[in-house]
């Protein structure tokens, strides 16, 4: 009945620590020293090497550390019967509101150009962006993109969000699926990106999209770095379609240091960090769901494989 911390890129220790408080008797491996694998029954992950979580023949559950689970199902070996859960937490959805909120004021107060103005020294206003006819447009209206829909609704935006079923979100405009994306785009003035990863929103936003937005709109990327087209962003930025982006996440993270996106005066880079996954507020569901696959329940937050998230 062991429990396997796989965290491939991130520390360890807060993580352990938490897992303790909450289930003092946890027979806790760390990989890689994961002790017998047939003793590994359920294992926390974070970006596993492909194929690493098919040597462990008696898993139970396979829990992402993260909201998204695309680093999970890209393994083409991922053992096909074994349920995959993500985190669904509501510091997440408050912090990643956070991000979009200030990412938006930002673009709307001008700020990325005072912080220019300011090395020069130079005494310019410019004229805020109001709120109130501003169209924010989201791409992923789900637990993530719907809480930042309600602060900027709450803000005074014109909020919109396109998805692929209805959603219901007081002052929010839903457009759905392929046939109303046109006029989605056609409305927004900042573009926000919160799909999950999966095949068919993979390079999303490419150079047709940017065409369908209003001329001089401003990206935010807080979803995944492979729903953006980088070249195709970088032609739109350079005729003026859009007007900036702020980019949390990129193909290649760190960004490498001779990525354009760095000294690109009109991209702001923020590195992976719009909503990090806290232990202590997502320890003791992960806990509770330990437990249940224990007991020979179902864990919950399960994602579906079909709809990949
Ligand atoms: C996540 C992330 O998936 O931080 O939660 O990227």
């Amino acid at each position: 009945m062991a429990f396997l911390l796989l965290l491939a890129d991130i520390e360890s220790k807060s993580w352990v620590k938490q897992l303790k408080i909450h289930e003092p008797q946890l027979d806790l491996r760390l990989w890689p020293n994961t002790g017998p694998v047939e003793e590994i029954d359920f294992v926390l992950a974070w970006r596993p090497p492909p194929g690493e979580l098919a040597r462990y023949p008696k898993l139970r559950c396979i829990a992402s550390l993260g909201a998204g689970v695309d680093h999970l199902l890209r393994d083409p070996d991922l053992p096909a019967a074994v349920p995959v859960t993500r985190v669904v937490d509501a510091s997440m959805a408050q912090s990643m509101s956070e991000y979009v909120v200030m990412a938006v004021l930002n673009w709307c107060r001008h700020m990325p150009r005072y912080a220019r103005q300011q090395q020069e020294r130079r005494w310019q206003v410019h004229v805020p962006r109001q709120a109130s006819s501003t169209g924010v447009g989201i791409m992923g209206l789900g637990q993530l993109g719907g809480a930042a829909a309600r602060h900027l609704v709450a803000l005074g935006f014109d909020v919109a969000g396109w998805s692929t079923g209805p959603k219901q979100i007081a002052g929010v405009r839903s457009y759905i699926g392929e046939a109303q994306l046109g006029a989605f785009l056609g409305r927004t003035d900042i573009l926000v990106c919160l799909l999950p990863l999966t095949e068919r929103t993979r390079g999303i936003l490419d150079a047709r999209l940017f065409a369908g937005v209003r001329p001089g709109a401003y990206l935010i990327n807080c979803a995944r770095g492979e729903h953006l087209q980088e070249a195709d962003l970088l032609a739109a930025l350079d005729s003026g379609q859009l007007a900036g982006a702020c980019l949390d996440v990129f193909v290649t993270e760190p960004l490498p240091p001779e990525h354009p996106f760095w000294r690109h005066p009109s991209i702001t880079v923020t590195p992976h960090t719009a909503s990090l996954t806290h232990p202590r507020a997502v320890v003791p569901r992960l806990i509770e769901n330990y437990r249940r696959v224990m007991a020979g329940l179902a864990p919950l937050d399960q994602i579906d494989r079909l709809r990949g998230y």
